[in-house]
């Protein structure tokens, strides 16, 4: 019996787009529902996801998983056929893991104060989102991707932010090219593969959809 995949997603989010590339990188066909979670989580996700209530969720043959991490690294395990997105060896696979939890802890919480706030609070948001930016380009180093000569994990994880770059750069007035440019060199290597440029949004829709924030909390 062929598999069946399910992806609960929602357009904007970071963390969708890393199950998205996912399952691009794997050539795995899926059906995509967009979920509005901002407004009206639909019975699907509250029975999938009963304890976070949050996207991704992917539904294999009937059987949720979630939260991005994981649903990446499943992904991974189960379509092994396909080149692996883990590097191999117990080091490396723990470097990217450290990487990635960084990433999760620091940029999401600097992004959004970022675009939601104003003054002394969006300067010191911007200072701490270009400290982790440039300690990710450090590590990026002179290679192609970040775990060397292949697109992998911490690709993955890591440049479905790109898409939000755009916009955070029109909030703030600054530019991260100007401050990181190797990682945005990175960055537009990675959006030459198909997985990653039909998995991103278009930069234009992701800052309207930003503005609308915006003006809800009175910024606009
Ligand atoms: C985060 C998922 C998440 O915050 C992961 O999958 O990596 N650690 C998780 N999803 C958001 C949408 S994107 O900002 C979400 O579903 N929010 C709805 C809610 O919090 O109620």
């Amino acid at each position: 019996m062929a598999d069946k995949v399910v992806l609960l997603d929602f357009w904007p989010s970071f963390f969708g787009m890393r199950a998205r590339i996912a399952l691009a990188e794997k050539g795995i066909e899926y059906q995509y529902k967009e979920e509005n979670v901002l407004q009206d989580k639909s019975p699907l996700l509250l029975q999938m996801n009963p304890v976070k209530k949050t996207i991704p969720v992917l539904i294999h043959n009937g059987k949720p998983i979630s939260e991005s991490l994981i649903i990446v690294q499943y992904i991974d395990e189960t379509w092994k056929d396909k080149s692996p997105l883990l590097p191999s060896g117990p080091y490396q696979q723990a470097q990217a893991r450290f990487w990635a939890d960084y990433v999760d802890k620091k940029v999401f919480t600097s992004i959004r104060e970022t675009w939601s706030t104003k003054g002394e609070k969006q300067e010191a948001a911007k200072k701490e989102f270009i400290e982790v930016l440039k300690f990710l380009e450090g590590e990026l180093g002179d290679k192609l991707y970040f775990g060397g000569e292949s697109f992998g994990y911490l690709d993955v994880r890591l440049v479905p932010f790109y898409s939000w770059f755009y916009t955070l750069e029109k909030c703030g007035n600054f530019s991260i090219e100007a401050e990181c440019p190797k990682l945005i060199v990175w960055a537009k290597k990675c959006m030459q593969r198909d997985s990653v440029a039909k998995s991103l949004p278009d930069l234009d829709k992701v800052y309207n959809f930003v503005l609308q924030l915006r003006k809800k909390i009175g910024l606009e």
